[in-house]
């Protein structure tokens, strides 16, 4: 048989006996299968059409055309949220850059992307060529520079020999720090085999991590301390939760302390709003009713894997004291104005203070005794204009724990936020980044891997403009997702923070953009909504008769209709960066 062989840098054809390994290809297919990817998104190109021969061979693996790379790169992002991981495969340079802002948001959101690029031919490295697709310098690291500071890992693979490690190295290193991983795979190796590539995988072992603890002690020690003499503290939840992976461990705390628990906006989804003692998303001034007074009049607060940004800060306006402040990061706690421990890990300490905290029971009083629930029920003439309001009312009517909702950048942020989640219903955004059109790949990627779950996706028309196109690949997999497109004339968000023409779009007709991408193959019911009547009639529908179709329900409103948060919170981001 005439195989391949490395000599030096280049590769030769030489005629000997195969290595008793399978090839580069199924064994990145086998990797990929073995952490939990069982889709993979991507857009072919001549640079990475051999790797995607082998991905298709592998039977567990389903590889997913999309239409463009950012929405692979998104629809990534979307699967790692509901299944830990994600993967995405695209061509050297043109793909690659056309990823790279989807990967820099997988980033800002720990979220273990393998971004897979099919690379030049092993054998032009060292060579002074000039490859298509790149930018006619004969350099191929452009796109390599580009992807090292959003990625925590990458792995050039051009030699058989180093392929094995560079990408277990990859993969196993996403997996630790929670972050995108990018693996440049040569176009001419997926085929080749090497002893080390095994027809099935030795299983990856990931050490779990443990605290140092003696440093764990202290921690613990001194925050039991400093709360067991609180009258009125309050835990808040924060994003790095999840990459911390401490959902559980935040909940014994939360049960064992007995405190007031409230969220902070960009951690929405991450801690159960079910809780006796969840009292809603505490975001300075734009809080939900009485969580923020609660929250800024404590005494102590537990600030659980906290990012004050600006956003999340309201234009740096919180009223949150250092010298109140406990702040518990993924590997790091902080005490007040100090002692701050290092290699603690955050599920370990949550769990070693629930044991050590004398139950609050006065601190979640103070909380139901100045609440009054929101009690003026909205209403509407019939054939009166739509308004958002009344839209998230029937929205937050539709939820379930086999829902799930994505909420894009905009006005809809706002919205989705006051939503009440029920037990175990899904939702995500992309709050640190913000990159709209995010939320079309996202709702494909994490409706294929979530199929136990009906994704309501709430898109803003200036962000669905960007990204619309993967629309078809929802149909192409047979989805069903309620796409709710809120339709009110421009860029509402930017608006509140600075108005100017250029905050005015162009008025696409969505249902009928729609209707030409389903050009009658696959399931897909479309409606424009503009009063009530017909938003409830069409909700029956799409949970209805059409509950297995990909629903799209145009919502038209009014170009002013926000929520009175987006206004507080866009005067204030205005301002601070005035
Ligand atoms: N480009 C990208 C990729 N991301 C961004 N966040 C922006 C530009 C700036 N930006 C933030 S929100 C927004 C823009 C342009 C408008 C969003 O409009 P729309 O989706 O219609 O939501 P609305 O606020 O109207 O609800």
């Amino acid at each position: 048989m005439e195989i391949q062989a490395i000599h030096g840098s280049g590769i030769t054809a030489c005629s000997a006996q195969a290595p008793a390994g399978g090839s580069l290809g199924s064994h990145l297919a086998k990797r990929l299968v073995q952490i939990g990817v069982k889709d993979v998104f991507s857009v072919p190109g001549d640079f990475n059409l051999a790797l995607l021969d082998h991905l298709i061979a592998e039977p567990e693996l389903n590889l997913i055309g999309c239409c463009n790379e950012l929405n692979a790169g998104y629809a990534a992002d979307g699967y790692a949220r509901a299944k830990g991981v994600g993967a995405c495969v695209v061509t050297f340079t043109v793909g690659g850059l056309s990823v790279l802002n989807a990967i820099a948001g997988a980033y800002s959101e720990n979220l273990p992307v393998i971004c897979i690029v099919g690379g030049p031919n092993s054998n032009d490295y060292g060579t002074n060529r000039i490859l298509h697709h790149t930018i006619g310098l004969p350099d191929f690291s452009q796109e390599l520079r580009c992807f090292q500071t959003v990625t925590c890992i990458q792995a050039v693979v051009n030699n058989l020999d180093d392929a094995h490690e560079l990408i277990d190295t990859a993969i196993s290193t996403a997996l630790k720090e929670s972050k995108p991983a990018y693996i440049s795979i040569s176009c001419n190796l997926p085929g080749l085999s090497h002893p080390t590539f095994a027809r099935e995988p030795v299983p990856f072992f990931l050490a779990p991590k443990v605290s140092n603890q003696l440093g764990l002690e202290a921690a613990v020690d001194a925050t039991a301390e400093f709360l067991n003499k609180a009258v009125k503290p309050v835990i808040v939840g924060g994003p790095k939760l999840r990459v911390a992976k401490a959902q559980q461990a935040f909940l014994e705390f939360a049960n064992a302390s007995g405190y007031p628990v409230a969220v902070m906006p960009s951690a929405k989804g991450l801690v159960p709003e079910h809780h006796p003692h969840f009292i809603g998303t505490y975001w300075g001034a734009v809080s939900s009713s009485f969580c923020g007074e609660i929250v800024e009049s404590a005494d102590a607060y537990v600030f659980v894997g906290p990012i004050f940004n600006d956003y999340s800060s309201v234009g740096y306006s919180l009223l949150i004291k250092k010298e109140k402040l406990i702040s518990v990061q993924p590997n790091r706690v902080t005490i007040c104005n100090g002692p701050s421990f290092g290699w603690v890990f955050m599920t370990e300490f949550l769990s070693a203070l629930a044991k050590k905290l004398k139950k609050n029971s006065t601190a979640m009083e103070n909380f139901r005794r100045i609440y009054v629930p929101p009690g003026v029920a909205l209403t509407r003439g019939k054939d009166e204009p739509l308004r958002v309001n009344i839209l998230f009312k029937h929205i937050q009517e539709m939820l379930s724990q086999e829902t799930a909702v994505i909420a894009e950048t905009g006005d809809s942020w706002f919205n989705c936020q006051k939503l009440r989640l029920p037990e175990n219903c899904g939702y995500e955004f992309q709050m640190q980044y913000g990159s709209i059109g995010w939320s079309v790949g996202a709702t494909l990627g994490y409706a294929q891997a979530a199929r136990n779950k009906r994704v309501i996706a709430c898109i803003g028309d200036g962000s669905f403009q960007v990204t619309a196109q993967d629309v078809s690949t929802m149909l192409r997999c047979g989805q069903n997702s309620i796409i709710f497109l809120i339709n009110n004339g421009g860029y509402t968000i930017e608006v509140e923070i600075h108005d100017g023409p250029y905050n005015v779009i162009k008025n696409w007709d969505y249902t009928g953009l729609v209707n030409a991408i389903h050009n009658g193959e696959g399931k897909c019911w479309t409606a424009k909504v503009r009063t009530e009547d017909e938003l409830t009639e069409a909700i029956a529908t799409a949970t209805g008769t059409h509950k297995d179709s990909l629903c799209f329900i145009e919502v038209l409103v009014h170009k002013d209709d926000t929520s009175k948060e987006l206004l507080e919170w866009g005067s204030r981001v205005s301002n601070a960066n005035s």
